[in-house]
């Protein structure tokens, strides 16, 4: 299998945790691709990465898709739980993409000269996850590894990355206590990008 794809990417590294944790990783041979380059919008007319060719030549895309498509090659443990835990775990992995959506969203806006309109958007995108970091805290994720759960640690692994001068941790003691734990967990020390 080919993956195109950015290790700084929360979706792009959610995929390759989900394959180390599912012990598939040595079948997998990563390329590293932008957006908008020409094998990525060969695979995805959006022109976003991730992208995933499998061995039969089926062409995948989007975090969501390659993921759950990743859960049902080898044996090990699935990480999209069945039954009454699934929805728990795809709302959480909803959470937490929206959370990486408005922070990749918001550094490309911050890269750009400011202007009102701009400023917008980006004030638009720090509520967004100032209130989903809040219903984090309040709720905080199971210590098991799903694929809600990786999407949460990988998302707050982008904020750590992009948007370090705004620690997030003394404001979400709980969180950050389970985030700690969480990033133990050899697939996501293996991968902090
Ligand atoms: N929903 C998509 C989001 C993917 C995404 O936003 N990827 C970003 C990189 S983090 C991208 O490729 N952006 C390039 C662009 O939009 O032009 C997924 O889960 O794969």
């Amino acid at each position: 299998m080919k993956l195109l794809y950015q290790p700084s990417s929360p979706f792009g590294r959610k995929v390759m945790v989900c394959a180390i944790a599912r012990e598939i990783d040595d079948q997998i041979v990563t390329v590293l691709a932008g957006g908008e380059s020409e094998p990525v919008v060969g695979v995805n007319p959006l022109g976003k990465i991730p992208c995933l060719v499998a061995n039969d030549g089926t062409e995948l895309y989007d975090s969501r898709v390659i993921c759950e498509f990743l859960d049902g090659v080898g044996s090990s443990i699935p990480l999209f739980p069945d039954h009454g835990l699934r929805m728990r775990a795809l709302r959480l992995q909803a959470l937490a993409d929206g959370i990486s959506d408005a922070a990749v969203l918001r550094r490309g806006e911050q890269s750009r000269p400011s202007e009102p309109a701009r400023d917008d958007v980006i004030e638009k995108q720090k509520r967004k996850v100032a209130r989903s970091l809040a219903v984090l805290e309040a709720d905080v994720p199971a210590d098991h590894l799903d694929i809600g759960t990786i999407a949460v640690a990988c998302a707050l692994g982008y904020l750590d990355l992009r948007f370090a001068d705004e620690p997030w941790r003394d404001a979400h003691p709980a969180l950050a206590a389970w985030f700690a734990k969480m990033m133990e967990r050899p697939c996501l020390a293996r991968t902090i990008p």
